[in-house]
């Protein structure tokens, strides 16, 4: 007889923790994490020390990610389809969506022939996600309407590239960093975007402390703070600066005149181009002074090793290609490339973006860094992947793919792993296109992205750290990516929904090709990719998962070994082997400054967010290092606008209107104004920031000028205002108010970090609302009829709270008396005593301001490290005793900022 298993052992087995090791899901850096995990539960996560790319260091986000898994209603757990007339979703059985799916998708190319289907995807999908799309695109539907967000972030970077060395390959490897004398950072924030990189350029310097950094950028942000020069261009007039680099390189011969004959060609044209940008003439365009450039222009030239680092302040631009190829100049013409510690490495945005060029899951790419036009390299992937030919017509890269929606050229859209109803410019019109298509499939993790409201059918996808895979980071490094837990509901892995839909659209239209998709594995897949990158210029046919798994990530080209630096040789990726000097013009921004829109206006990212916020809005620890949108605006201009701090302003830029507090800030240049991009329709009026920038594009990347709109800005003057704090679940509490939004100019709906958590509401109008409307927001609110009520409906005044337990539970401040100030610095403590908050509502105490973390790891806010300051801690002192700063160490920048501001103050 079989000895029955004790209880307590099964137990162990299950409840015993394992540690998986796989790659951060956020930034292109790559970090390699090690997920412990139990049962289904990520307990903790922390940084892989066997990674070369992360050396064991993590980022607040990636210290974070536990908080960000959660296996209820905040995924998308089963599939939905919408019942076009009603508008009702109805949840179906994932065989009946691959069924509708199919359906369409082969009715549609069928009736109206491939070209009007399209896919629009994303740099957060793993290498095995893109080629499984990728072939499902070209080989079965016959287009090359497959696009990615990366048209957003890197596709400059990839023009750049091309148009000068050749290929799509970053030269350098992280190492560099640690091998170089003059570090140049070029629009780009590290030490918020890529934070564990800006560690090691930190820790770099320590050890070199003759290194110079560099950084240009508009904004005085915590990486310029940390630069030896720090250059204010002029948003969009990198070229211009670029090109008086060369020019005084050139007049002081610090160029390589060996190096450019040899190894280059196209000098002489540049250089009759450059010679109009000397250093006085640029500096009228792009804002920098003369003396500066020239500085800059000797520690590039004259280092032993120069390194650039850049990434959206160049790429977003109309002349992205421009700025990225003026940029590679100032290294060819020095000979600042091919050697330890130099070359152009422009970091990628998200963790895969890489990969996305790899597989060619663009429409201007295939596989291999091959080219669609090119009818050569058609025939080989056409032969690698198994059948006769490949689509001919190009495709629309992404902006323009929505245009061909809007106009009905494209009838189905197939959208995955990425938000475009917040994230893509012109919002108006990016929506208009989704509510226009015959079909839209939205393909996502999370339940909250704008873009499911757009959709027809939902398919719920697996995500971090559900997955298997492979991605490759900025340093051409490609890494598994393993899962730890299973994905919930009937989610499943991207790849796996594709398959499925691919082999039911073949047996409709295709029986022949149904066998081109029967992979039993990631492995599988990654081979058959890996294969098609055999002769090019990035080779790792001799990569396989079974390799990764005994040596580790490595870099690409592989063939015996990885390759950390390219161009060593100095032969670079053109037909025949020389680099390219490109005669590029300086092209301001598209929009230019009026007496109505006499701002520019930049948009990027904060530490602790990411993108649309999907995942790091759940995270308790990251939402309260900046918990709302703000308008940042220079002092001069808040002074000029008549514009009080924390005051509501109207933003307008020639598409939208948003309203939003205005918040003083000396790091931009006078003229110049900054939105970050994290809060969209979800959290506030409106449609977020993307409502205001358009959609011009760079006309040889098709990128589109997400750092540069001009705006007009105008002091807001609220008649009513209300401000409301709800204990409680946050995301729950959101999907009951955030219907309430759009009734007002301004609105937020934010969670809270600290206190109890729950949800803030902020609302401001113009006139008192209607009685009848307040009333039914104090019930959902769950505070319509409470024991302590100071209202005084006539005039919109309600003050409520509830408590239960002795603890406040929900409040609500709302009324024509408020200033604006009372109503943005609300409560610091949040829900827990009652008795101070009455005295509030009562009008007989003053509020406080709120504390803001800004230590993300240990909790430590504002208010606490102000104190120790106050109280003679320095850095050492403060880390002993708050704690602050000894985690992952990504606020330390904005510690000793403080520091700087408060050592010798007293509270007032
Ligand atoms: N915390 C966090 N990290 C992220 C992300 C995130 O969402 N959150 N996203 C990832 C992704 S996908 C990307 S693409 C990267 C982006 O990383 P970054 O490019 O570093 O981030 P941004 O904040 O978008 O923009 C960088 C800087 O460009 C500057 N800039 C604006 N206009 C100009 C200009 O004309 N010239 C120059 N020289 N500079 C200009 C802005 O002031 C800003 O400081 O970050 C990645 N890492
Ligand atoms: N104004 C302005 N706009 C910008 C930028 C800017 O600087 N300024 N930057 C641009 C840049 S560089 C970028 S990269 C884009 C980013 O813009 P988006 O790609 O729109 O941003 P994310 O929030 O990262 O969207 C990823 C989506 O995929 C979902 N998801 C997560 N994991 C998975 C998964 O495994 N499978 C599937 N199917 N879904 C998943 C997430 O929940 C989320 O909804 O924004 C661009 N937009
Ligand atoms: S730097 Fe931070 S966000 Fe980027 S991969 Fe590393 S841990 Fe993740
Ligand atoms: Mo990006």
């Amino acid at each position: 007889m079989d000895t029955p298993v004790p209880v307590q052992l099964v137990q162990t087995m299950t409840d015993e923790i394992r540690v998986t090791r796989s790659i951060c899901c956020y930034c292109g850096t790559g970090c390699g994490v090690r997920i412990h995990s139990k049962g289904e539960q990520v307990l903790s996560v922390d940084g892989d020390m066997d990674h070369p790319s992360n050396a064991g260091l993590l980022c607040s986000k990636g210290m974070a990610l536990p908080g960000t898994i959660r296996r209820d209603t905040t995924r998308v757990l089963h599939a939905r389809l919408r019942d076009r007339q009603t508008g009702n979703y109805r949840q179906i059985d994932m065989s009946e969506a691959f069924d509708v799916a199919a359906r369409v998708i082969s009715s549609t190319v069928r009736e109206a022939g491939p070209q009007a289907m399209g896919f629009y995807l994303s740099g957060q999908l793993l290498t095995e996600d893109y080629a499984i799309f990728n072939k499902m695109a070209r080989v079965l539907v016959g287009t090359n309407n497959i696009d990615t967000n990366s048209r957003l972030c890197m596709s400059s970077a990839v023009t750049g590239y091309k148009m000068t060395l050749g290929a799509d390959a970053p030269p350098a490897s992280y190492e560099d960093i640690a091998l170089a004398d003059t570090v140049l950072i070029a629009g780009s924030n590290m030490a918020y975007a890529h934070p564990v990189l800006f560690r090691r350029l930190m820790l770099a310097r320590q050890a070199r402390p003759h290194m110079k950094i560099i950084v240009i950028d508009p904004r005085n942000t915590d990486t310029a703070q940390a630069a030896d020069l720090h250059l204010a261009v002029t948003p969009g007039a990198d070229v211009a600066l670029f090109h008086a680099m060369l020019n005084v390189m050139v007049w002081e011969d610090l160029i390589d005149g060996d190096y450019i004959a040899r190894y280059t060609e196209g000098f002489p044209a540049l250089k009759d181009r450059i010679r109009e940008f000397t250093p006085a003439a640029a500096e009228d365009v792009c804002g920098v002074a003369a003396a500066d450039i020239v500085t800059a222009a000797r520690w590039f030239a004259q280092s032993a090793a120069t390194l650039s680092l850049y990434t959206m302040g160049l790429n977003q631009s109309s002349s992205g290609t421009a700025k990225n190829m003026s940029l590679i100049h100032l290294h060819l013409a020095t000979g600042h490339i091919g050697r330890p510690g130099t070359g152009p490495f422009s970091l990628t945005g998200q963790p895969n973006a890489m990969g996305g060029r790899e597989a060619g899951a663009m429409a201007t790419l295939l596989p291999g860094h091959r080219d669609p036009a090119n009818a050569r390299h058609r025939q080989e992937v056409a032969a690698l992947w198994g059948t006769d030919s490949l689509p001919e017509a190009p495709g629309y890269p992404a902006i323009a793919m929505f245009d061909a929606l809007l106009e009905k050229r494209i009838r189905v859209l197939w959208i995955a792993a990425t938000n475009p109803a917040q994230s893509l410019p012109d919002q108006a019109r990016v929506r208009r296109a989704m509510q226009n298509a015959d079909f839209v499939i939205v393909q996502e993790a999370y339940a909250d992205s704008e873009t499911l409201a757009y959709a027809d059918l939902i398919l719920p996808a697996a995500t971090w750290p559900e997955k298997e895979g492979t991605v490759t980071n900025s340093e051409r490094r490609i890494s598994r990516v393993r899962a730890a837990i299973s994905a919930p509901g009937d989610a499943l892995a991207d790849w796996k929904i594709v398959q499925q839909v691919a082999q039911r659209v073949a047996r409709l239209i295709a029986p022949a090709k149904e066998a081109l998709f029967n992979y039993a594995d990631e492995a599988q897949i990654f081979a058959e990719h890996a294969a098609l990158t055999a002769g090019r210029d990035l080779d790792y046919s001799a990569v396989s998962f079974d390799l990764l798994e005994q040596l580790g990530p490595v870099q690409w080209p592989f063939v015996q070994t990885g390759t950390p630096r390219l161009y060593t040789d100095h032969v670079f990726a053109t037909a025949n082997g020389r680099a390219r000097f490109a005669d590029v013009g300086y092209v301001a921004p598209v929009e230019n400054i009026s007496a109505h829109y006499p701002l520019r206006l930049t948009t990027g990212r904060l530490r602790d967010h990411w993108h649309t916020m999907t995942r790091t809005a759940l995270s308790q620890t990251l939402i309260g290092h900046v918990e709302e949108p703000v308008i940042h605006l220079h002092p001069s201009d808040m002074a000029r606008y008549r514009i009080g701090s924390q005051a509501l302003v109207t933003v307008k830029s020639r598409r939208a209107q948003l309203v939003l507090p205005a918040q003083a800030d000396d790091t931009l240049k006078p003229g110049c104004a900054f939105v970050p991009m994290h809060w969209g329709s979800r959290f506030m009026a409106g449609v977020g920031i993307n409502g205001l920038t358009h959609g011009a594009t760079d006309p040889d990347s098709g990128q589109p000028e997400l750092k540069h709109c001009v705006v007009g800005v105008a002091l807001y003057k609220p008649l009513w205002q209300a401000v409301a704090w709800v204990r409680g679940d946050a995301v729950a509490l959101q999907r009951t108010l955030s219907g309430w939004l759009n009734e007002f100019d301004y609105a937020i709906a934010v969670p809270v970090a600290t206190g109890d958590g729950g949800l803030r509401l902020r609302l401001a109008a113009r006139a008192v609302p209607e009685r009848a409307r307040l009333e039914q927001l104090l019930m959902d609110l769950g505070i319509a009829d409470t024991d302590v009520a100071f209202d005084d409906p006539a005039r919109g005044i309600y003050r409520r709270v509830r408590c239960i337990d002795g603890r406040v539970a929900v409040y609500c401040l709302a009324g024509t008396g408020l200033n604006a100030e009372d109503a943005l610095n609300d409560w610091a403590d949040t829900g827990v005593r009652p008795e101070p908050l009455l005295a509030v509502l009562l009008g007989k105490s003053q509020m406080k301001p709120r504390a803001r973390i800004v230590c993300a790891c240990n909790g430590v806010t504002d208010a606490q490290i102000v104190d120790g300051i106050r109280n003679g801690m320095d850095l050492p002192a403060l880390k002993q005793n708050l704690n602050c700063g000894t985690g992952c160490g990504s606020c330390v920048v904005q510690i000793n900022q403080m520091i700087n501001r408060y050592a010798g103050t007293e509270a007032l």
